[in-house]
């Protein structure tokens, strides 16, 4: 760990050898056992971090819930002045902790640092938003009678984040729900538990220089059954899961039961369509980056490419060359396209991808397999693989994280190909290539992409902060980051205010006393 600035990178962030919460120094509580996070970069242990027994969650909970007091009556544009200077730590703090995503999670370096920058931008963004949480007025249909509704801060909001976007989420989430005026109680995934506390650390010290209290931003530590905690915690109005479709339905469950609010953003099983005007190198840059860039573990990874049969064999032959050039080791080499994946058993699921498509009669025509020997001693480096197969196998249908590529074939009209990517129980991302108007504009309309997000030349992943992001069916419908996302964040209430001597019954109701 003594290369690539990593000691460096640790001492700015404040990350010990041992990150134990205490209620003094740094806003969290947690005594239990103790999480070690080992880099799949080299295997090699980084730090350990205790976990929250239900005890410490006790003690969040209260300095949360009496934090919100004092911050939900602070004007909103005076805390989006605090977000302000998040943003501005973050600017500051931006390589280390881009090195520190690097190192504990497996993504380059340069998409470490980009995590950041979503980090900065969605600051920037809930700077502007906190003098904006509009809401509308409405026209009585009583005279002398006003109305109007109004957004207010809704509590406690949990988020639950997952290792492939170890900060970036949770800011997408803390960003806004701060400036909405909420609390924010953080559990990060427990294969990036450092990330969590790097970033504990730089809000900490953001509000302990504005003297504000304790609370506002809490992290806890540890597995589900730590998230459980809050998933069933009626003080907990709102609960922002990121992660499988698996953990989804449970969190939506055990939220659900308490008529709690959730938002989730789950699996995705993102396809671009290759039409037969399709810009081909384009599409190959595209393709490639979704497909191998974070290893294949963002939710919006490149899963599948429905391709034209005119186009097919040309495509085909432009992607396995350029998987040629692909350079696979240490993800803080900034030569390197492609890092590890998470753990071991992200490479046990990639080799299971890889044997089941064969079973279900795929082929495969780029090679996959775990890379051994020197640089790759952490057993968490695999090639980057495709295959080809049928829309309907099993595995093609299901969300494998990592750089497995599926080539499915489609012929005759783009509405084919719009109903083989919408066939899947996912609708996060989709994307065509097309300089065909009449394609581009079928794939975009009512009857087009089923998904949260669909992209005209341009690939599935890379979503800028400003839109909406999240999508629909299993990847469970939640919006989080821009446009009007911020409204989860805050209840609505509306108004009606008499300004007369008199009392109307609305829908014209008589009721003489
Ligand atoms: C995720 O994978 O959970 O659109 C988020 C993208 C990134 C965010 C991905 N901006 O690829």
């Amino acid at each position: 760990a003594t290369s690539f600035g990593i000691e460096e990178a640790l001492q700015e962030l404040g990350i010990k050898e041992l990150n134990k919460g205490t209620s003094t120094g740094s806003n969290w509580f947690s005594d239990g056992d103790e999480i070690a996070s080992k880099s799949p970069v080299n295997g090699e242990l980084i730090a350990r971090v205790t976990s929250t027994s239900k005890e410490d969650y006790e003690k969040v909970m209260s300095a949360a819930t009496s934090a919100f007091k004092t911050w939900r009556t602070m004007p909103a544009p005076q805390r989006g002045e605090i977000v302000r200077q998040f943003g501005d730590k973050l600017r500051e703090k931006k390589e280390p902790l881009g090195k520190l995503v690097s190192y504990e999670m497996g993504k380059s370096y340069q998409e470490g640092l980009g995590e950041v920058q979503e980090m900065i931008d969605i600051c920037d963004f809930a700077v502007g938003l906190s003098r904006q949480l509009h809401g509308l007025t409405m026209h009585s249909e009583r005279p002398g009678h006003r109305m109007y509704e109004q957004y207010h801060p809704l509590g406690v909001v949990g988020i639950i984040s997952a290792f492939n976007f170890p900060v970036a989420v949770w800011a997408w989430n803390t960003a806004l729900a701060w400036v909405c005026g909420d609390v924010c109680v953080w559990k990060p995934s427990e294969k990036t538990p450092l990330c969590g506390v790097a970033c504990q650390n730089i809000a900490a010290e953001v509000f302990a220089a504005n003297n504000l209290p304790e609370g506002i931003s809490c992290l806890i530590n540890g597995d589900y059954k730590v998230g459980e905690y809050m998933t069933k915690d009626k003080r907990v109005p709102l609960i922002s899961a990121t992660g499988s479709t698996r953990m989804g339905k449970i969190v939506a469950q055990e939220v659900g039961a308490r008529l709690g609010k959730s938002l989730l953003e789950l699996g995705g099983n993102n396809a671009i369509i290759v039409t037969p005007d399709a810009d081909v190198k384009m599409t190959v840059i595209g393709a490639v980056f979704g497909a191998v860039g974070t290893a294949g573990q963002r939710c919006t990874s490149t899963r599948r490419l429905i391709i034209h049969e005119s186009m097919y064999d040309k495509v085909k032959n432009a992607i396995v060359d350029a998987y040629k050039q692909l350079r696979i080791g240490n993800p803080l080499d900034e030569n390197n396209h492609v890092g590890p994946l998470i753990d071991t058993d992200a490479v046990d699921m990639y080799q299971k991808a890889l044997s089941q498509v064969v079973e279900e009669g795929g082929n495969i025509i780029v090679e996959g397999g775990v890379l051994s020997g020197e640089g790759y001693e952490s057993g968490c480096y695999v090639k980057p693989a495709i295959a080809e197969a049928q829309p309907e196998y099993k595995i093609v249908q299901h969300e494998t994280f990592a750089p497995v590529l599926y080539l499915l074939k489609y012929s005759g009209d783009v509405e084919n190909a719009i109903d083989i990517q919408n066939n899947v129980a996912q609708g996060l991302s989709s994307a065509i290539m097309t300089n065909n108007l009449r394609e581009a504009e079928r794939f975009l309309s009512h009857a087009g992409s089923d998904c949260g997000i669909a992209n005209v030349n341009i690939g599935t992943s890379g979503a800028e902060i400003g839109g909406a992001f999240g999508g629909e069916k299993e990847t469970g419908g939640g919006r989080e980051s821009g446009s009007d996302a911020w409204k989860v964040y805050m209840r609505r209430q509306t108004n009606t205010i008499n300004y007369t001597t008199e009392l109307p019954l609305a829908q014209g109701i008589k009721f003489d006393l």
